[in-house]
């Protein structure tokens, strides 16, 4: 046998080496998915998802990114989104139905631009989304509109919520009582603040930010009224402190607030989680009351593709799931999509930190 494969080999050397390459067609490999999760919707894009069980369903809140010809900068005035859509699945893994635009910017009188990451609450029979836009004067506001449906229509409340300020609404209830977190640094101008009042003259994404020794900015919690359109009571700061009781500094930018408050009842345990901005995490810090004050306990979701990093937490049938977004379908940091995960906890009540990337 070998005496034939010999000059076989050397006529087909000589062959190859006279003769233009042929290339070999082979059948290509799909390629391997550097991401752990799939897009929960592809038809358009979508962001800052808040999850909510209603009526046994899932139901999904998020924004509705848009591509945009406004320059990016550190204001985030790329993120030019003009209405809602809202989303259910029936149950993790199943279809998720697209139930077309629930709040168009139009629709709201007291708005100029950026409808920004919203959330909902229901309260006997009504459906409440909440939603940060700036005001005609460019500054961040938070608005309410009201429904009899989970899924919408909408109907705009005129004026925003008197005592609210910058952005990223997330309602936390509890029994009877509806708490309203907000507040965003940078794009989300709550460094333009202080006690509560605007002061005149901050620009931009730093005026105002406290030097790096000194505590960071923190986000705001207020009780909701019984009419679910006002404040209760005078908003209040949350604390988030460090392993030895200090409030996180603003130069600790991997565990500082920077915007995405979210609150979750976990075993009897408040836990906070937030976006850290810059540095991409979502942090999470656990407390007594939704008041707080809250201790950093470490990250609930590591840096995912695209800058922003924005989630929420919800429980459904005995498991907790955390939502999240990428930008997986556009590879662009204004076009993304939500994706969703089980969440895990560890004996002692500490969250398995999610991957979005293998
Ligand atoms: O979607 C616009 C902004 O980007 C949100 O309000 C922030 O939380 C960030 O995700």
């Amino acid at each position: 046998m070998k005496s034939f494969v010999v000059p076989f080999l050397v006529l087909g050397l000589a062959f190859s080496c006279s003769q233009p390459k042929e290339e070999v067609k082979t059948e290509a490999e799909p390629e391997a998915s550097k991401f752990n999760h799939k897009p929960l919707v592809e038809t358009i894009y979508t962001a800052d998802p808040s999850a909510h069980v209603f009526e046994g369903k899932i139901y999904i809140y998020p924004s509705h990114d848009i591509e945009t010809e406004v320059a990016e900068d550190d204001m985030g005035s790329h993120f030019d989104m003009k209405d809602y859509h809202v989303f259910s699945m029936e149950k993790p893994g199943g279809a998720v139905t697209d139930h077309g635009v629930a709040l168009k910017l139009e629709d709201v009188a007291w708005a100029g631009r950026q409808l920004w990451a919203p959330d909902a609450a229901a309260k006997d029979g009504k459906y409440y989304l909440y939603f940060p836009a700036k005001d005609k004067n460019d500054i961040f506001k938070i608005g309410v509109a009201v429904s009899d449906r989970p899924e919408g229509p909408f109907t705009a409340e005129p004026e925003p919520i008197a005592g609210t300020f910058s952005m990223d609404p997330a309602v936390f209830q509890e029994g009877n009582e509806y708490f309203l977190l907000f507040g965003g640094i940078w794009g989300g101008q709550l460094q333009w603040y202080e006690d509560q009042k605007l002061i005149e003259g901050r620009k931009g994404p730093t005026d105002g930010i406290p030097t790096a020794d000194q505590k960071a900015l923190m986000p705001f919690i207020a009780k909701l009224g019984a009419s679910m359109t006002e404040l209760d009571e005078k908003p209040k700061e949350i604390l988030i402190l460090d392993e030895n009781g200090e409030p996180i500094k603003a130069g600790d930018n991997n565990r500082r607030f920077f915007e995405a408050a979210w609150m979750h009842k976990y075993n009897g345990k408040y836990y906070l989680s937030y976006s850290t901005g810059d540095t991409h995490f979502i942090a999470y810090a656990t407390g007594d009351s939704p008041y707080g004050p809250f201790t950093y306990q470490g990250n609930v979701l590591d840096p995912v593709e695209g800058w922003t990093n924005h989630h929420s937490i919800v429980e459904f049938e005995g498991k907790w799931y955390l939502f999240y977004h990428d930008t997986e379908l556009s590879g662009k940091t204004p076009l993304r999509n939500i994706k969703m995960t089980e969440l895990k906890y560890l004996p002692d009540g500490k969250i398995e930190t999610v991957k979005s990337l293998k």
